[in-house]
């Protein structure tokens, strides 16, 4: 964290907006009217659940990176064959037990494998029970769009590793559209993202004694076309100094830290970054409007 606010711009990993308030809003911002995403790509899996599920094959284990409520991976299980074990890898401690808790009871046959870390280094995966036939990594919500494209390329080429030869991965991904539509989903009417955005200085003032006055800075979301992303800042009203333990860090009006991206890709250029990872594309679903892509990689 303080190397972030030490840089110019200022910037924080958008990693640390889930703590389990944050967690909690990251819920709400899905159930928003502007928030496609979530709603798009569980269509796009419930219809297609049993495409996915022959591509994949029998007796796999489901890793997934950044476990969430656990709604997707549901679907997933219940149209899998013989699905051997599962790995939800989170760093919400509170999100991994919640849906490792009504999973379990789900599905008995199961194995249940939390791991509770940063899916961004690598992690020791669980042996399930049973032999799997293959590794499939699961990484939905466009989650991958939260990183930067050479951090998005090292983090597919960890799948890779982790995947195995025989594995695969699925991967959600946000496509390019109407930069007003993007705009309207991280600029939601109820305020829900802009406290999702401010959980962040309430969660710096808990754990790392700082003196954020939240009411003193602004929620920000743009859409960069040249990019392809969202960039949400953090931006201060006023000029104005904030504590953190003994750092102090100065912050000019109107002056903006960046949070977050949430890239948005052509997928032409998903293919591109995912070759570069050593993956190939090898089926994608997409809804009819073309919003949303779940892609399945195996190793080029
Ligand atoms: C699901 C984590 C990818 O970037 O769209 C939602 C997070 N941020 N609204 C996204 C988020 C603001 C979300 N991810």
């Amino acid at each position: 964290m303080l190397h972030g606010l030490a840089q110019t711009p200022k910037r924080i990993p958008s990693k640390y907006f889930y703590d389990a308030r944050g967690s909690q809003l990251f819920e709400e911002i899905c159930a928003q009217p502007e928030y496609y995403l979530t709603r798009t790509e569980l269509a796009i899996l419930e219809e297609n659940a049993a495409a996915i599920a022959s591509a994949i094959g029998p007796r796999a284990l489901l890793v997934e990176y950044g476990s969430g409520a656990g709604i997707k991976t549901r679907l997933l299980l219940d149209a899998l064959d013989q699905p051997v074990g599962y790995v939800p890898v989170e760093i919400s401690r509170s999100a991994l037990d919640a849906s490792i808790e009504n999973l379990s009871e789900e599905f008995p046959e199961v194995d249940m494998l939390p791991v509770s870390a940063d899916f961004t280094r690598p992690v020791d995966l669980p042996a399930p029970d049973q032999a799997a036939r293959r590794t499939v990594v699961f990484f939905p919500g466009s989650t991958l769009g939260n990183f930067e494209q050479r951090e998005a390329i090292g983090l597919l080429r960890t799948m890779a590793i982790e995947m195995g030869r025989q594995g695969a991965a699925l991967v959600g991904i946000d496509l390019q559209k109407d930069p007003a539509i993007l705009e309207a989903a991280y600029n939601d009417a109820a305020g829900v993202t802009r406290e999702f955005t401010l959980n962040l200085l309430t969660r710096i003032n808990r754990e790392l004694q700082a003196d954020f006055q939240l009411h003193e800075f602004e929620h920000g979301a743009r859409y960069n076309a040249q990019a392809g992303r969202i960039e949400t800042h953090v931006v201060s009203r006023i000029d104005q100094v904030v504590a953190i333990g003994a750092h102090r860090f100065a912050f000019a009006a109107g002056e903006a830290m960046l949070v977050e991206y949430s890239c948005k890709y052509a997928p032409e250029d998903f293919a591109a970054m995912a070759a570069r990872a050593g993956l190939r594309v090898v089926r994608s679903w997409s809804d009819s409007r073309r919003w949303f892509a779940v892609q399945m990689l195996e190793r080029a």
